[in-house]
């Protein structure tokens, strides 16, 4: 397993011997977690489930923004890839290409295909999949407070053969018992769920799935059938205080 640490240091030698040293600090500083896929394997994570053997595969057709190879990840059973770089983040942004290839979900079916974890294996915050009409779906970002419920705070179109980008920004409250934590996701750019003031405090994360990390079919039979989606580029950040 590569170290994204060790990669960091090659690049920075290699652009500082270029006179290009000072240009990507700032990229690179902060980084938590690269996903390794180009490996051809998923051996940079902590571990793997498929419900159904051969549901996670790693290879060129899941390949993103230029890279050789990417996750595929069957969506009619739970499949997932989970890290635990982030050790106790209370801040954090997830960023990742991801393509829902053919997926069409019934109304009322949803595949959550992020989480994000806490202490005892609770987790707060989740990126939810729903149909949206043939060739779209929606995803949609639900967060948690300290002992709430989960709120959708947004939602905003993915599209079907493309490579969107995904990118899921999470603080939490500078005390237990502050109300300024925050979350919000960009698709593609634009800010589509934004919500600056969450009680979550007592939170921070400790691992992260993804892929097809649960769902509901509400008991129906063709739901999802021989579907995929693609995931790649996936990088897990600690940003800069605002
Ligand atoms: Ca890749």
């Amino acid at each position: 397993m590569r170290k994204p640490s060790t990669v960091v240091i090659v690049i920075l030698v290699c652009l500082a011997a270029l006179g290009l040293g000072t240009v990507s600090v700032a990229q690179v500083q902060g980084l938590i977690f690269a996903d390794g896929f180009e490996s051809g394997d998923t051996s940079a994570w902590f571990r793997t489930r498929e419900q159904t053997p051969g549901a996670l595969d790693v290879n060129t057709a899941a390949a993103m923004a230029g890279s050789t190879y990417g996750l595929e990840v069957a969506a009619d059973g739970i499949a997932w890839v989970e890290t635990r770089e982030p050790d106790r983040e209370r801040d954090l942004k997830v960023s990742f290409f991801f393509n829902p290839d053919n997926i069409e979900l019934i109304p009322g079916a949803r595949i959550d295909i992020l989480r994000f974890y806490g202490k005892g294996r609770h987790h707060h915050l989740r990126l939810v999949l729903r149909g949206a009409g043939p060739g779209l779906s929606r995803l949609a970002l639900l967060v948690r407070g300290n002992s709430g419920r989960y709120q959708e705070i947004g939602s905003g179109l993915v599209v079907a053969g493309a490579e969107n980008l995904i990118e899921v920004d999470w603080r939490a409250a500078s005390t237990r018992n502050d109300t300024n934590g925050s979350a919000a996701l960009w698709i593609n750019g634009e800010l589509e769920a934004n919500e600056p003031s969450i009680a979550n405090g007592r939170l921070d994360v400790r691992s992260i799935r993804l892929g097809s990390v649960a769902l509901v079919s509400h008991q129906n039979p063709e739901f999802v059938p021989d579907v995929a989606g693609y995931f790649d580029e996936v990088t897990i950040l600690r940003p800069e205080a605002p």
